[in-house]
């Protein structure tokens, strides 16, 4: 069978042969999943027309980030919520669009999940058509937590998640998700309306020619960084690199995933923790990077081993391939013993 004849994998399908990785849930891991999807066409549909609709622009309101609501990050809240909340297996949904967490299905026994998220990272880019997009991450609950606590199900560290992923809004629609056995990514066919599976396996390059960080703070940012960075510019890896900055990070993640390079955003005196958030932007982008054999920290730890201590906690990011990651550590682990 030539290979545009081969009949291609939906997600769904996808999803379905990673079903038995969850020996407690039958058809669970699925659902879930599903629901994300659902969400994702519904949320591609407003931003491919936001130009045409009155969806552009504010709501006049400001999150609980400071940060003016777009529209459209209304609207893909909404949608997410929607979608996860009918499933039975989800007992706590947790967003940077609300404060608190939402609890769904209060008291049913079979709510075993927690889903936390972005729902539109970039959403200052929305009226630009730039690239934007969701980002995802799932958690099963603690052992003898209950809806009590419903921050208990999600203020684990980033070890804990059993899946993870981003949707990117960009020339074309491409969910990637990992279960931990490997990244794999799904682009949208829209005359189907179904995710195909496009970039099985991924594998971020231990080399790239790409970095990407937003240089206009150069002059607030911890020296090591500026170094790392003059250092790249001067050949210390042997290359030339390209500085890709698009201000979307699911957009420069996944540039950096299929290319390679690297991806900083460090502390600045402006947002001393870093400005990322730990719980639905950093956590599942390292789960991401990670199993495709790259390397993600806040620049000394694994973003994955940090214990989250609030829903909403910033912290700097940093996510590349193998070489540039260890000229980084060690641009930093040397400014740290001189
Ligand atoms: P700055 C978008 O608002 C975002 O959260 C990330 O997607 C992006 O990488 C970062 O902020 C851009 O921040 O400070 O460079 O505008």
């Amino acid at each position: 069978m030539k290979k545009e004849d081969t009949p291609m994998i939906t997600v769904q399908q996808h999803i379905h042969n990673e079903q038995h990785r969850f020996p407690d849930a039958s058809g669970t891991f699925s659902s879930i999943l599903s629901g994300i999807v659902i969400a994702s066409k519904v949320i591609q549909a407003k931003v491919r027309n936001a130009g045409l609709s009155d969806i552009l622009g504010s709501v006049d309101q400001v999150n609980v980030q400071g940060e003016v609501q777009q529209k459209l990050d209304v609207y893909a809240n909404d949608a997410l919520v929607h979608y996860l909340s009918v499933r039975e297996s989800i007992g706590v949904l947790a967003s940077e669009e609300n404060e608190e967490p939402i609890i769904v299905h209060q008291g049913s026994d079979g709510a075993k999940y927690a889903v936390v998220f972005d729902p539109l990272d970039g959403s200052s880019n929305i009226d630009l058509s730039i690239g934007v997009g969701t980002i995802f991450s799932i958690f099963r609950r603690p052992k003898g937590v209950t809806l009590d606590d419903p921050e208990d199900w999600v203020l684990q560290p980033g070890d804990q998640q059993v899946a993870a992923g981003y949707v990117l809004y960009g020339s074309s629609t491409i969910l990637v998700y990992t279960a931990g056995q490997g990244v794999h990514g799904f682009t949208l066919e829209p005359s189907v309306g179904a995710f195909m599976l496009s970039h099985p396996n991924i594998r971020i390059p231990d080399t790239g020619s790409y970095y990407s960080i937003n240089e206009a703070y150069r002059e607030i940012m911890p020296q090591p960084y500026v170094d790392f960075v003059d250092g790249i510019r001067a050949g210390s890896l042997g290359r030339t690199y390209s500085l890709r900055f698009i201000g979307s990070m699911v957009a420069d993640v996944h540039r950096t995933l299929l290319r390679g390079g690297i991806f900083m955003y460090p502390s600045t005196r402006d947002f001393p923790e870093g400005r990322l958030r730990l719980l639905y932007e950093a956590n599942p982008i390292a789960f991401i990077v990670e199993q495709a054999g790259g390397q993600a920290t806040d620049g000394h730890r694994r973003i994955m081993e940090i214990e989250p201590h609030a829903i909403h906690q910033r912290i700097p990011l940093m996510v590349g391939g193998k070489e540039e990651m260890d000229k980084l550590h060690a641009t930093v682990a040397a400014a740290s013993s001189s």
